[in-house]
């Protein structure tokens, strides 16, 4: 398709029309992404906007909400709950699912959604974004909470924005991985990339070091090795980023690869992981095996993870796919008791491992 020139609106009639019968996914589509164009006018108000700063809540995940937070979950509510496409949603910032009025048709799809990944940095200006999931619900009732919980496989689409110096919006429906970049002037998002294909190999990895002292030896390992760079068996330097925005590090590692790792950790034994699941972990994936690049939870493919609960949390391990491939490989070795503790390269200019080729 004509990239500079083709809308999503087009772009969706082109993808759909032989699966879509009714159209309700491509609407339901199109209402996230006008409720991504308030979002993306609010926070580019910044302070002038009024819009800084916490309120006194807490969401169901315990944490301070900031007001665009809540702004913004009530424009994806807002602009989706009307138009016949749902029968449900589930947000982070809401604990129970949240139902479709009475007084609107009720739709074929459910709509899980993060409405502001990254908020604790909207304060300091840096790259938020919006990330949705969505499921088919093709029964005539109301949803159960047991009907969202569907594994990663079953979406029917993802897809995430990033308001960033430019707002863009990445989009899978199943038949690869595409950008649209949010023309203001006209607003409307034009698609700018399509099929995007992340490198299968990369020498950029995002992780919060902080919590080094909390990792599983896979992880611990893996990443020393990195820093290790061309003096370990590695062979070559590796470079770090952590935006602690994860859809600015996913849009980078589409970009130009990389492995982004916020694995499980001992930290808060209650929070196997940081991510959620259903609106984080899931989408995510989606978009990036769409790409061609690969998505774990250490020890398998989040898309086939079951899903137990709307806020489950879930170890995550995505990019550039020979390097998911290596971590995987390290967390089976750790798990067989092949694995030995890391050595330094001070001590042993090789690994202990043959098949660790360089
Ligand atoms: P917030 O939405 O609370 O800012 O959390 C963002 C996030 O869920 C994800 O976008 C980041 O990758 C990750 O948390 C950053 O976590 P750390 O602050 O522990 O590095």
């Amino acid at each position: 398709m004509q990239l500079g020139r083709t809308t999503l609106s087009k772009f969706l009639i082109e993808q759909l029309h032989e699966v879509d019968d009714n159209g309700q996914l491509a609407g339901l589509l199109v209402d996230v992404a006008a409720a991504m164009k308030s979002i993306a006018a609010m926070t580019a108000k910044g302070a002038l906007g009024g819009f800084h700063g916490a309120i006194e809540t807490t969401n169901v995940q315990g944490e301070v909400q900031k007001k665009l937070d809540v702004l913004s979950n009530d424009a994806l509510i807002d602009a989706c709950e009307w138009g016949g496409t749902l029968a449900g949603m589930i947000s982070e910032e809401n604990e129970d699912p949240i139902r479709i009025p009475s007084e609107f048709k009720r739709g074929r799809y459910l709509l899980n959604f993060d409405p502001l990944d990254g908020s604790s940095n909207i304060d300091v200006n840096v790259s938020v974004g919006t990330i949705f999931s969505v499921l088919l619900h093709d029964k005539d009732s109301e949803p159960t909470i047991d009907d969202f919980l569907q594994v990663g496989r079953r979406q029917v689409a993802a897809g995430y924005a990033i308001y960033g110096p430019a707002t863009m919006l990445v989009l899978t429906v199943g038949k690869g991985t595409h950008a649209f970049t949010l023309d203001r002037e006209i607003g409307n998002f034009i698609l700018t990339h399509e099929n995007l294909r992340i490198p299968v190999d990369t020498g950029e990895f995002a992780i919060n070091t902080s919590n080094e002292r909390f990792w599983e030896p896979p992880v611990s390992r893996y990443v020393e090795e990195c820093k290790a760079g061309k003096t370990g068996i590695r062979g070559r330097d590796f470079n770090m980023r952590w935006i602690a925005s994860m859809v600015a590090d996913v849009h980078r590692i589409l970009m130009r690869g990389g492995v982004f790792l916020y694995p499980r950790d001992t930290k808060d034994p209650k929070k196997p992981g940081r991510l959620r699941l259903l609106y984080e972990a899931n989408p995510v994936s989606f978009i990036i095996e769409q790409a061609g690049g690969a998505s774990s939870h250490g020890r398998g493919p989040i898309l086939d993870l079951p899903a137990e609960s709307p806020h489950q949390r879930v170890a995550v391990i995505f990019g550039s796919k020979n390097e998911v491939e290596r971590i995987e490989r390290y967390h089976a070795e750790f798990d067989s008791g092949v694995d030995q503790p890391y050595i330094s390269p001070l001590f042993s200019n090789r690994s202990l491992y043959r098949s660790e080729a360089i």
